[in-house]
């Protein structure tokens, strides 16, 4: 009996990549709705070889279905994921609204999956898992072979993040402001970004916080200690970068064991959900072209770092709409059901 999936949010740049990349995978589905805000309902949406039409949310019944993979934002989240999740679906939601709870799981199956086994077994669950940050995806995919082999101590992780990340309204921006300073014409302030977008990179990702660091330079750090390792150090600089699709990020990262970077090069090579490209010469790295579309993390000039004892640098490109969101969450239904869970029984 195959699972009936609902896409909370499925008309967004990461809801319509949730619908791709379930059909492309064939996730074992023997229904999929599509549900959007009322604004929507009945707008077509693509998946795989067939039209959706979208559902309002509002009105949906989810007493039958098996997982709703949200990509609302943080207020219907935290609206309606207890909702669904006490109509006996799995939520797993991809706003930040869940991520820091502790009864919540927040999860990279790579590097955390096996947190599951216990979630699925205990009968008082919340019925929500959380999915990370993009930028904290891709970063603990590439971390966790390494962590293993020689425990990390302390990571400085400076990002490269693609406006797709900041929504539809982020890539209108770029397009817009590179289209009017193509033809002459000022750019103008654009409403998504703090300053010009085009031709430009901007050092400020999220709201202020306190310290002086951006709630996504937070995250990252929060987010990596609670998937990964909270003993780990993590010290952040979030970029936003005029490009469509893909985040890269420089990553320095202090090791409590000696490790060489041929070591970590075969670490990475044999780690799931990693490509190497890692050639010392003109283009033998990834950049965001490379990975957009791909569900593979990449790593590139992987070099030893001699500033500090035990050291490494690397470079991490990956498709922030895919593994750092659309993917991620079907990888969590899949690891759900690798680990045992059933679609529940439909009514006659
Ligand atoms: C960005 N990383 O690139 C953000 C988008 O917490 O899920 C994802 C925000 C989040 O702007």
């Amino acid at each position: 009996m195959g699972y009936r999936v609902a896409v909370v949010g499925a008309t967004g740049n990461v809801g319509r990549e949730v619908l791709n990349i379930l059909a492309e995978r064939k996730f074992p589905a023997d229904e999929v709705y599509a549900l959007a805000s009322s604004k929507s309902i009945g707008r077509e949406i693509s998946f795989g070889d067939k039209i959706l039409k979208a559902r309002d949310l509002q009105h949906f019944d989810f007493s039958e279905v098996d997982f709703a993979i949200m990509s609302a934002g943080g207020s219907i989240a935290k609206e309606w994921g207890p909702r669904i999740a006490a109509a006996g679906a799995i939520v797993i939601d991809n706003s930040s609204y869940w991520r820091y709870h502790s009864d919540v799981p927040l999860i990279v199956p790579e590097v955390n999956g096996h947190q599951l086994d216990r979630w699925l077994a205990d009968a008082n669950r919340t019925g929500i898992i959380a999915n990370p940050n993009c930028s904290t995806a891709q970063l603990v995919v590439a971390l966790k072979p390494l962590h293993d082999a020689a425990t990390i101590k302390r990571v400085v992780v400076s990002t490269y993040q693609s406006v797709s990340g900041a929504g539809k309204e982020g890539v209108d921006e770029l397009w817009n402001q590179t289209k009017g300073i193509f033809v002459n014409d000022s750019p103008g302030p654009g409403n998504k970004f703090p300053k010009q977008i085009a031709f430009n990179v901007i050092p400020h990702i999220d709201v202020f916080m306190e310290d002086g660091y951006t709630k996504e330079e937070w995250k990252v750090l929060a987010e990596t200690k609670k998937i990964l390792d909270p003993k780990i150090k993590v010290s952040c600089t979030a970029v936003r970068v005029p490009v469509f699709v893909g985040h890269s990020e420089a990553v320095n990262i202090e090791f409590a064991d000696p490790i060489s970077a041929d070591e970590a090069r075969d670490l990475l090579r044999e780690a799931p959900g990693i490509s190497v490209l890692d050639k010392r010469e003109p283009g033998g790295y990834a950049t965001p072209v490379e990975a957009v579309g791909e569900y593979d993390t990449y790593v590139s000039r992987i070099r030893e770092d001699t500033t500090v004892e035990n050291g490494i640098a690397m470079w991490v490109v990956s498709d922030n709409l895919r593994k750092g969101a659309a993917l991620n969450t079907i990888q969590i239904a899949e690891t759900l059901i690798e680990k045992g869970y059933a679609a529940r029984k439909k009514a006659a």
